[in-house]
């Protein structure tokens, strides 16, 4: 009897309600642009706030599962992703930059956050950067090579993953943050966010699966100085020409964009990951021995 006891108890973890649905919890923190990637059409995937569109590379496949339930309960069972699926074929989202003073722009005294579902299947070489979203950085014609205005990336050491957050200056010089926090490569699903006050080098915050991790500026890149602040493009999934080994090595799904920082209490409301209930069956049940 105390197995089935157990049995309907964890039945009813089980059936808990979900949490409100992620695009809802994403629209009550207002982002600038949030972009899903599950109702692309043709050329491309649309904003779900503003105006913004993702013009979808063709080495970006976008019929692979996201974060679904059981593990994310927030997402539909059909949720679906950008997946750089042929790198350096194309592999990249491209939006456009409205122009001057756009929601993409960001100098000092503005606040950036960004955030995005990603699931990193190839292990990262140590000091390979892996993009998630940056805007400029594209060599793209008419703009120069060292013009990252902003970037989410993941940040390799040779065995795990961290997060980093990088941006030049005018002049060109690169300034990279990178998280203590680091994730391992696979299959599993991981959320990041970082969020930055441009001009203050220590109001830097960065989550990962929604737990908020310490970090540093590499040596000597921390600085006050402006980011450069263009009319590049903003790319999801790779820089630098889309070349291959600059193009994020899995899939990423729900990037969004703020004009502001966000709480820890909404970043781990967003990170959500259910315990797997499958798993604490067969992790917690007692097994009667064969014969017994
Ligand atoms: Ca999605
Ligand atoms: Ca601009």
């Amino acid at each position: 009897m105390r197995y089935i006891f157990y049995s309907i108890t964890t039945l009813a973890v089980v059936t808990a309600p979900a949490p409100a649905d992620y695009p809802a919890l994403i629209a009550e923190d207002k982002p600038v642009a949030y972009w899903r990637f599950d109702d692309a059409h043709d050329c491309c995937s649309e904003s779900k706030t503003g105006d913004l569109i993702a013009r979808i590379g063709t080495g970006v496949s976008l019929i692979v599962p996201g974060p679904r339930p059981p593990d994310f309960p927030a997402f539909a069972a059909e949720n679906l992703a950008a997946e750089m699926s042929v790198p350096g074929q194309d592999a990249v989202l491209r939006v456009k930059d409205p122009g001057k003073s756009s929601v993409l722009d960001f100098t000092n005294g503005d606040t950036i956050t960004i955030e995005a579902w990603v699931q990193s299947i190839r292990p990262l070489r140590d000091q390979q950067s892996a993009p998630i979203v940056g805007k400029g950085r594209t060599e793209n014609s008419g703009f120069p090579h060292d013009n990252e205005n902003w970037a989410l990336s993941l940040f390799g050491d040779g065995k795990l993953a961290h997060a980093s957050f990088t941006f030049h200056t005018a002049a060109g010089t690169a300034h990279r943050w990178v998280s203590e926090s680091a994730l391992a490569p696979g299959e599993d699903w991981h959320h990041i966010a970082i969020s930055y006050h441009f001009g203050k080098p220590d109001s830097i915050s960065a989550w990962i699966n929604g737990k908020p991790s310490a970090g540093a500026w590499e040596k000597d890149r921390r600085t006050k100085t402006p980011p450069v602040m263009d009319d590049d493009e903003v790319w999801i999934g790779s820089t630098l020409g889309a070349k291959a080994e600059h193009t994020f090595p899995g899939c990423i799904d729900e990037v969004a964009i703020y004009r502001a920082t966000l709480s820890t209490e909404r970043i781990q409301l967003h990170a959500t990951r259910a315990l797997h209930p499958a798993t604490r069956i067969e992790d917690a049940s007692p097994h009667p021995k064969k014969n017994q």
